[in-house]
This record gives C-alpha cells, structure tokens and sequence, in this order.
C-alpha cells in the first residue's frame, strides 16, 4: 500500500509538471485527489490494514496529498503567470506610435456652384423638385414636343434600358417640369438640378454624366419680359451687378421663342480673349417660353396659362467659376484637388 502511495505520488507530480494549461492541472487534480481519484480509493482499503499500521499509513496519505496539493498550486501559479506574461506581450499597446489621422470629407466644387444658385432661386420663391435619373422616352422627349426622328432620339445620343427605347437616362431635368406641370397646382415657380446622362466620350470638356440645372415659372400672363428680367437678375447675382448680357435667338422644341442668354466676358471685357475664344461672350444658358404644345400636353390650357424656362450646365460654370481646365478633375475626388476651392 505504501508503495501503491509513493507510486500515485510520482506519477501525480510527473503530470503537473508536464502541465502546459490551468484546465489540464484541474483534470490531473480530479484524478488524484477526486473524491472518486485514486488516493480516495487508495483510503478506502485502509479498514483493511491492522490498528499499528493505520496510523503510519494515514500520515503518509495526507502528507502526499498536502504535497500533491501544493505541487498543483505551485504549477497553477506558474502557468497563470505565463498566461498574463504572454498576453500582455501580445496585447501591448504603444502608446508613442502617432494615430491615424481621420480624414475629413470637403465640398465639391459642384456642389457649391449648385448651393450658390440654389440660394438665389429659392430667394425668389421657387421650389426645388429632384426627381428620377431613370426615365420614360414620354417625359424625356416626347411630352417635350421633341419629334420622333429628333438627333437627340438616337440611340448614339442617348442610353436607352430597352429595345423599345421606352426607358432611358434622362438627358434633361426637364421630365421634373413636366411632372410638377402634371401634378402640381398652378402657379409654378421651381427650379430642377440633376445628374444628366449624354453619349459622349470622355475629354478635358466632356463627360457622358453631367450636372443641369432647369427652371420655370408658369402663371397667367407671363411674358418674356419675365424671363429676361429673371435671368439678369440671376446672372448679376453669379457674376456682379455689373454683368453685361445678351440674348440671342435660338431653337429648342420645347420653347417658343426660344434663346441663349450670353454674358460679356468678364476677363477680357468683350475683347476677345482665351476665355471667351476670341467671342467677346461667353454663352451660358438656353431659355425660352414654354411651347403651346408644351403646355396642352401636361393639361394646362395655353389660352389661360404661359411660362418661361431655361436650362444650364453647371460643370462648366464651375470650371469656370474656379479657374480648372480639365472636367476629368471634376469627377476624380482627389482630395488635394478638392481641398483648393
Ligand atoms: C440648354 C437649354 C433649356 C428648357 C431647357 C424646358 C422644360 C420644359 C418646358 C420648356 Cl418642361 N422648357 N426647359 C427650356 C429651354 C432651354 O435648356 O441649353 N440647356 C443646357
């Protein structure tokens, strides 16, 4: 029995010190010292020993289990020492290396163009009305007074979804005024920015996604002089009360008459120079009153009703407004291009 002890002992001590983990000094405790371990039964065939053994033979049962005990809290000390050594290795921070920095986003130049004419239009009561990129050919064109075998029409110009050429990427926001017409009670004071999309190929002036702002106006007995008067009063705000315009005619279908508002060329004060390519002008806007057609199409009697509208591009505003020469930086989002304006 005393050998069957001494034995346990070894083979106890052995395997906690072969222990690599808490969990593995737990299980080699339960197999030990458990009330069903081996020691625990080793004691229970002590009944079987004479009165002069038992005394001696229980002595040295508790000392190897204080001794398998302490060997067990000894080695539970090392291995959780070990433990908190390697995560805090692991899990260091250092506190000197220098944080990343957050990078801040920054107004588009665009956007501040759009803001600035936002502010003006909607300082003479109009509304802002967004709408759908994707559009109906009926909108786009057609309610538009724009004729079947129109150049716009093609499927070169614009970007159709369908075979039918029915669905496509709106090549105006002009389908916004339509819409306000249809459902929108009389007077009409609004204005429609968006993103407009043209079969171009990309170059330093051209882009087949681009930014239009529309507007129109429609009450009883609105006249041209409306438009005009409007207008100079936007162009002032842009571009200083000193701004000289002209307006020139032109065609659109959906107009009539229709026109382009041209502003003297502020750099070279009608000259002619590099900025307004030796015109003394520079072109910035089509406009004219809404076309009868227009008008009946949407349901409103052109007996009792007129309107004026005009559309504009704003990219080249902007690189205008900002002095870039190339529209490919416009859609780049390089942070150090947008950071200069
Ligand atoms: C241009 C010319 C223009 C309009 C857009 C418009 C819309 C409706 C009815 C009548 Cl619903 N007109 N819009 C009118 C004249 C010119 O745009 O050169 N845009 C960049």
């Amino acid at each position: 029995m005393k050998d069957l002890m001494k034995k346990l002992r070894e083979q106890a001590v052995e395997a906690i010190h072969e222990a690599q983990d808490v969990e593995t000094l737990e299980s080699i405790r339960v197999k030990y010292l458990g009330k069903k371990g081996e020691m625990t039964s080793v004691l229970k065939k002590m009944g079987s020993l004479s009165a002069e053994e038992r005394p001696a033979m229980g002595k040295l049962a508790n000392e190897i289990k204080s001794e398998i005990e302490e060997e067990l809290a000894q080695s539970r000390r090392t291995l959780e020492e070990r433990m908190l050594q390697r995560r805090l290795e692991s899990e260091a921070v250092d506190v000197t290396i220098p944080g990343s920095r957050i990078a801040i986003g920054h107004e588009h130049p665009m956007y501040s163009v759009l803001d600035k004419l936002k502010d003006i239009f909607v300082g003479m009561g109009f509304e802002i009305l967004e709408g759908p990129e994707v559009e109906l050919a009926d909108y786009n064109f057609t309610k538009l007074n724009t004729p079947e075998n129109h150049p716009a029409r093609e499927w070169t110009d614009t970007f159709y979804f369908t075979e039918d050429s029915n669905i496509l990427l709106r090549t105006q926001t002009s389908p916004m005024q339509i819409r306000a017409m249809e459902e929108k009670p009389l007077p009409i004071r609004m204005i429609s920015p968006g993103r407009v999309y043209r079969k171009d190929e990309v170059d330093a002036t051209h882009s087949p996604m681009f930014h239009q702002i529309e507007g129109m106006v429609i009450d009883k007995g609105v006249t041209m002089g409306d438009l005009k008067a409007t207008l100079n009063l936007v162009v002032k705000q842009i571009y200083g009360e000193n701004t000289v315009t002209r307006f020139r005619p032109h065609h659109f279908p959906f107009t009539e008459p229709s026109c382009e508002l041209d502003i003297r060329c502020h750099k070279c004060g009608g000259k002619g120079c590099p900025t307004c390519k030796g015109e003394g002008w520079i072109e910035l806007l089509g406009a004219g009153m809404v076309h009868p057609k227009v008008l009946r199409n949407c349901g409103i009697d052109p007996d009792v009703y007129s309107g004026w509208a005009f559309g504009m591009g704003l990219e080249r505003l902007a690189l205008g407004e900002y002095k870039i020469n190339d529209l490919r930086l416009i859609y780049e989002n390089d942070k150090r291009f947008l950071e200069q304006f």
